[in-house]
């Protein structure tokens, strides 16, 4: 797709906009920051723009993205919903993602995306180079004119944010800065979203991780690290699953670390088990053997037996796969 066709495509979904009335503005369920903030971002927008607009998510805002404006109003449930003039669905890779057959509420689906292979809707708006999909998002505000303002910019650049690492992830391109900069003229305090992104974990999280960690484990030739939690350190932190996310992240923050491990105990006899390798190494491909899946940077897998057992197992795996 060249650049003239996603021009085009760009002008399309204005025109869709500024013909149409009612939207519903959606992404996929269980939704990081760029789901919700693209969402909140084009919400704001269409109502900038005189449009009446109904914001879902199937899982509704999750707490750490509470504090974006619009946040209260996004709506987890359609049904008694009349009928739209347009559905919208953003960031979702897969129609399935929104939960809702959202299809069937509005004669025109516009997908706006950056998930490869993402290929559903009346119009397709598919840019795999976009750092997030709010990239796209402003993309087609700006198409329809619109003057945006702090309140539009925040869930946006949240979003952009969010999808990047911070601007650290590979994907941080040229555009990614330039809207990070242009967002943040409008009067974006970055410390105050990175302060609400990373900074206001509960207490519970931080404990947990705090006895997740004295379960490191290094091997000798520093190549894999892995941590490991139990149902114990669980319930004596009183943290819920959730809180685990990003706790691979810390063996994987270890010099000369080429694949870093979380074990999970689910239950005596179940523990889940999530890889995250750097550069050539195929984590997916070994998640493969164990049952699993994935891909080849990141990938899990549940595996039979209990936490002292399969932790030593996947060491021998992973000693296979590296030497
Ligand atoms: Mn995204």
């Amino acid at each position: 797709m060249g650049p003239v066709t996603m021009g085009n495509m760009v002008a399309e979904i204005a025109q869709q906009i500024m013909t149409a009335q009612r939207f519903l503005v959606c992404a996929h369920s269980s939704p990081d920051g760029d789901a919700i903030g693209s969402t909140l971002g084009l919400m704001l927008g269409l109502e900038k723009l005189g449009k009446d607009v109904v914001a879902y998510n199937a899982d509704g805002v999750p707490d750490t993205f509470r504090f974006l404006p619009g946040a209260d109003r996004l709506v987890s449930d359609l049904s008694g919903q009349p009928d739209f003039d347009v559905v919208f669905v953003l960031d979702a890779g897969d129609l399935g993602r929104t939960v809702d057959p959202v299809s069937e509420r509005a004669p025109i689906l516009i997908n706006i995306d950056h998930h490869p292979g993402s290929d559903f809707g009346n119009i397709c708006y598919l840019d795999t180079s976009a750092a997030a999909t709010a990239v796209l998002v402003l993309r087609v505000l700006k198409a329809c004119e619109l003057t945006l303002d702090l309140d539009i910019a925040l869930p946006l650049y949240t979003a952009l944010l969010s999808d990047t690492g911070s601007f650290r992830y590979a994907n941080s391109n040229p555009e990614a800065f330039a809207v990070g900069g242009e967002l943040v003229a409008l009067g974006i305090d970055p410390w105050e979203v990175a302060s609400a992104l990373y900074e206001s974990q509960p207490p519970e999280r931080m404990r947990l991780l705090s006895q997740v960690l004295t379960t490191l484990h290094v091997s000798s030739d520093g190549k894999y690290a892995s941590v490991a939690m139990s149902l114990e350190m669980l319930s004596n932190s009183g943290a819920l699953l959730e809180h685990t996310d990003g706790f691979v992240n810390y063996p994987r923050a270890i010099s000369g670390v080429e694949v870093a491990v979380f074990f999970r105990q689910v239950d005596l006899e179940t523990v889940k088990v999530g890889f995250r390798s750097r550069g050539n190494i195929d984590v997916g491909h070994l998640a493969g053997q164990l049952g699993g899946g994935g891909h080849k940077n990141a990938a899990g897998g549940v595996i039979s037996g209990s936490l002292e057992s399969v932790i030593p197992q996947v060491h021998l795996l992973l000693e296979k796969l590296l030497n």
